[in-house]
């Protein structure tokens, strides 16, 4: 392996799909990628995009040692890496003083949380350090073990799924310091604090203080050690975990909790609210003779919130109703009751997760350097997997802001160095984005219109709206229209949504109590009486007008969307791509079948294809020319004007035809991947001759 080369070859395939010659094939790609990951190099770049592919073992390659390895080299002369990737952002920031971000995505279980973590960890071991830095810094890396355990939790696909999505801020001086940060959360899948499914678990937290509470802590808040004990629990009949420690993890969390600050009385507040949901699962309800909902014991109330039983019993049981000036308390039947109660739990818990964030950001606020010393920010964004639709628009999105930043890049590129640009043929998926976002006429504007439409509004009727408004959209399919539109037929209550990607079959149950996530006025109300002074900054008694209608879930999702890509649209994108190698968590196991599907619905082949769409190899003169220099008597051993023209004599002398290359102002241009191989082959002989020369020159001594 030669650390000096210019494309980096290492022995096993190619390192950058740029240069792979049969660039259209689908087959060749997955056979390079195969062979790499084979030989436990599961890296490949496409460009400066990475592609990452989860070896679901333990790579000896993420030792500090490879971190100095990697430290201030130029991105292609080492094998691809994730530290590779992030030195480069570093130092394209400091030199360019502009605003980076790192896009990381892939499907659950494919290594997005780990990718993000190794290039954390990065930056916290390869900055510059100074003792003020280091809080922040410890705070930075901290901030994770506790996200992680109040937003992940073990699904089927992956024991440590994330159930939110997650987007930092690194904040560093002009020095280069890493100064603060700032986390945003979204989408947190609250659903899971009431249900899981088969094989599934809560969100680990609540497993960790059972499992590992000190006996104190336990009594305190009225728990007993066995998570067998609550409902919220055990519904995925899974609460052991092989892979996971529970006890261990509860330790891990604690310390970190107390390197973010997290005093004795915080830490008896945010764990009176996870034991309040707890004690909250285990509140039963009988239906009496009229079928209205009765508790069936007092006792788990006792614990709840701060707050007082008997106001809290009856928050549970009836429902507030304001008519005229009055106020009329209607008993909830049995399944109104359990509604109520879950929605209770899921507020408490998604309200306390965006406090405990808010508060990690408070501790990662710098107070002593000024924010207009601030002047770049870089930042990780992992694409969580949540509601399929949500995730799937998301998805579209940043697709979009592929294309735009991609061919924007490429143009503006071309534009500096004084090439002409050929436009690139792509499928623009903005109409889809617009099917799903568009005003009064999108699939989420359809949505609401359904949730705020007093009376019957259902599921059903719902989709019969989306049938009516968009049938006859090129990208939306339904159970009426399927046969016309493809061969394949529908369900009665799904849609299909031909997305950039592929093809994706929604089913509407759950669309519009999902999309309401309303919580009954009284128990707001209710709530607010907590002696916990958390609860009371989670649910702020200034909280709007409450008569008026909060937004819904998929639109504050969609508002959110937009905010983030009006400010990554200023911003130079790279881009990680993880991919699963199986479904079984195995060890070594290239499962080529789900690859090619990821490839697909990421859109590498179209990625590559805009690399590729004008010069798959640029660099700049005086790097090349140092390079191959000895290939042409004109230029071996120096060259003494400008390396423009010491290039433009070099690739004459190896004979590159008009069309293979550009000359730009700064760089060199070649169009094909070929051409630079036989630079590249030509090069190494001439070393291997040069080498034997000498050899031969030193035998002649002896
Ligand atoms: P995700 O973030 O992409 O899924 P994770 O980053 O949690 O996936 O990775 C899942 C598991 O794969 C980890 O717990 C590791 O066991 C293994 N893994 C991932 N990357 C590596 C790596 N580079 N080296 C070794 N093992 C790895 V989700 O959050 O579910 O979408 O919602
Ligand atoms: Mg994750």
């Amino acid at each position: 392996f030669d650390p000096y080369a210019l494309i980096a070859r290492d022995r096993v395939g190619i390192q950058d799909f740029v240069l792979l010659d049969a660039h259209n094939s689908e087959t060749a790609f997955l056979d390079n990628l195969k062979k790499r990951f084979t030989e436990d190099l599961i890296y490949t770049y496409i460009g400066t995009l990475l592609i990452s592919v989860n070896p679901y073992k333990e790579l000896d390659i993420y030792t500090k040692k490879q971190m100095d390895l990697y430290m201030g080299v130029n991105f292609f002369e080492l094998p691809p890496h994730i530290y590779a990737l992030a030195d480069n952002v570093y130092h394209t920031m400091l030199s360019e003083t502009n605003n980076n971000f790192i896009l990381i995505s892939g499907e659950s279980g494919a290594g997005k949380t780990e990718a993000s973590k190794k290039i954390l960890q990065y930056y916290a071991v390869s900055c510059p350090s100074s003792t003020l830095m280091d809080t922040v810094r410890d705070r930075m890396l901290m901030s994770n073990p506790v996200l992680e355990a109040f937003g992940n939790a073990k699904t089927m696909k992956n024991d440590n799924s994330s159930r939110f999505g997650k987007y930092m801020d690194i904040q560093f001086d002009c020095q280069g310091d890493a100064v603060g940060g700032h986390i945003l959360s979204y989408l947190l899948e609250k659903s899971r604090v009431v249900h899981q499914n088969h094989g599934e678990r809560n969100f680990h937290i609540f497993y960790q203080l059972v499992e590992g509470g000190e006996e104190d802590l336990l009594r305190h808040l009225g728990l007993e050690k066995d998570t067998k004990r609550y409902s919220y629990l055990v519904q995925g009949e899974c609460s052991n975990v092989s892979s996971i420690n529970d006890k261990d993890d509860w330790k891990t969390v604690k310390n970190a909790l107390s390197v973010i600050d997290f005093d004795a009385n915080d830490i008896e507040h945010l764990f009176g609210i996870i034991a309040s949901v707890l004690h909250l699962g285990n509140v039963h309800f009988d239906g009496d003779t009229k079928g209205y909902a009765t508790l069936n014991t007092n006792a788990a109330l006792r614990w709840l919130l701060e707050i007082h039983v008997q106001v809290l019993h009856e928050a549970l049981t009836f429902r507030k109703i304001e008519a005229k000036s009055e106020e009329v308390l209607s008993p909830f039947t049995v399944d109104h009751a359990i509604y109520a109660r879950d929605a209770l739990a899921k507020a408490i818990y998604g309200r306390a997760f965006t406090w405990l964030v808010n508060r990690i950001n408070e501790s990662l606020e710098n107070r002593i350097i000024c924010v207009h010393d601030l002047i770049d920010f870089l930042l990780i964004l992992c694409v969580l997997s949540f509601e399929q639709f949500c995730i799937n628009y998301c998805n579209e999105k940043l697709q979009q802001l592929f294309i735009q930043l991609t061919l924007k890049a490429e143009q503006e590129e071309y534009e500096a160095e004084g090439i002409g640009w050929e436009p690139v043929q792509f499928f623009n998926n903005k109409i889809i984005c617009d099917l799903v976002e568009e005003k009064h006429r999108g699939i989420i504007s359809v949505l609401d219109e359904e949730c705020m439409r007093p009376g019957d509004a259902t599921d059903l009727t719902f989709l019969d709206k989306l049938e009516e408004k968009m049938g006859n959209h090129p990208h939306f399919v339904t159970h009426k229209l399927a046969d016309k539109k493809t061969r394949k037929s529908l369900e009665r209550g799904d849609f299909r949504l031909l997305h950039y990607a592929g093809e994706v079959t929604y089913c509407v149950v759950g669309f519009i109590d999902k999309n309401n996530d309303l919580l009954y006025k009284n128990i707001k109300d209710v709530i607010r009486l907590s002696k916990n002074p958390m609860i009371q900054q989670c649910f702020p008694a200034t909280e709007g007008d409450s008569r008026r209608r909060p937004e819904t879930v998929a639109t504050q999702f969609k508002n959110s969307l937009l905010r983030l890509m009006e400010i990554l649209t200023a911003k130079e994108a790279w881009y990680v791509r993880c991919l699963k190698s199986n479904d079984n968590k195995q060890p070594g196991t290239f499962d080529e079948v789900l690859v090619r599907h990821q490839v697909k619905y990421l859109g590498l082949m179209e990625h590559l294809r805009v690399r590729r769409a004008g010069f798959a190899y640029r660099r700049r003169y005086e790097v090349f020319l140092k390079r191959y220099k000895a290939l042409c008597p004109a230029t071996w051993p120096h060259w003494k004007g400008v390396p423009a023209d010491g290039v433009e004599k070099l690739v004459q002398h190896l004979g590159y035809q008009p069309d293979e290359y550009k000359m730009g102002k700064t760089k060199i241009f070649i169009r094909y991947a070929r051409t630079l191989f036989a630079t590249e082959d030509a090069f190494e002989m001439c070393k291997h001759e040069l080498a034997s020369r000498i050899q031969a020159k030193y035998k002649g001594y002896r």
